[in-house]
């Protein structure tokens, strides 16, 4: 049985929970708050001490990425993770934006504007403010991210996209990615998150 650390409200959890449900793989997901992950059991099992943690038989990995990546090697070759070179370097985009400007920047104003951290802003609504418009355009022209289906570029970047109201930024402003974490949210299977709730089924 896959064990996966994580959080109800992490968005990079979520990532590897759309995943894991999507390929109907059954999982042990075991709630690690703040206290659990400076304990000394979590910082055996990774030295981040940050979740998403995926154990699978003995086998450890973080970053919502590489699990996503993993994931898709496994049980999706191709689908999930490009079929052709060109797919392969779109998909790989997508994954590098996610961990460096959606988690910099919408993720980022998420955690000091609804969880209170003590975070400058200047620097995330900046960000924020870059890729948002780079996202919608992208958007206008294609159903997701990379390629015509879901693929491990669209779980790595929606979740933050799709909880920016807590980013206290209105997601009805950006039309093409509210349509496209809607289409998302109503793939069959898709497990709901607070802020991000299922839409009917496609
Ligand atoms: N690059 C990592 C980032 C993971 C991350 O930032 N996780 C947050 C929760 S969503 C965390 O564990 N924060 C606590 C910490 O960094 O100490 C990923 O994509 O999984």
């Amino acid at each position: 049985m896959i064990i996966l650390y994580g959080s109800p409200l992490s968005g990079n959890t979520h990532k590897v929970r759309m995943a894991l449900a999507f390929l109907g793989l059954p999982r042990d997901e075991r709630l690690t708050d703040a206290a659990a992950r400076q304990s000394g059991a979590f910082a055996a099992l990774t030295p981040m001490r940050q979740i998403p943690l995926f154990v699978d038989d003995g086998f450890a990995l973080r970053d919502s990425q590489a699990i996503l990546a993993l994931l898709a090697a496994r049980h999706r070759p191709g689908e999930w993770d490009g079929h052709t070179p060109e797919e392969r370097g779109a998909i790989m985009l997508w994954l590098s934006h996610a961990a460096n400007e959606i988690a910099n920047g919408p993720a980022t104003l998420r955690l000091a504007r609804k969880f209170g951290l003590a975070i400058p802003e200047d620097h995330a609504a900046a960000v924020t403010a870059r890729i948002l418009p780079v996202v919608e355009a992208h958007l206008e022209r294609r159903d997701w991210l990379a390629g015509d289906r879901l693929t491990i570029a669209d779980l790595a970047a929606s979740p933050y996209l799709a909880l920016i109201g807590d980013a206290g930024i209105d997601l009805a402003g950006w039309p093409a990615i509210h349509a496209w974490t809607r289409r998302i949210a109503a793939l069959p299977a898709f497990p709901e998150m607070p802020g991000w709730p299922a839409e009917g089924v496609i």
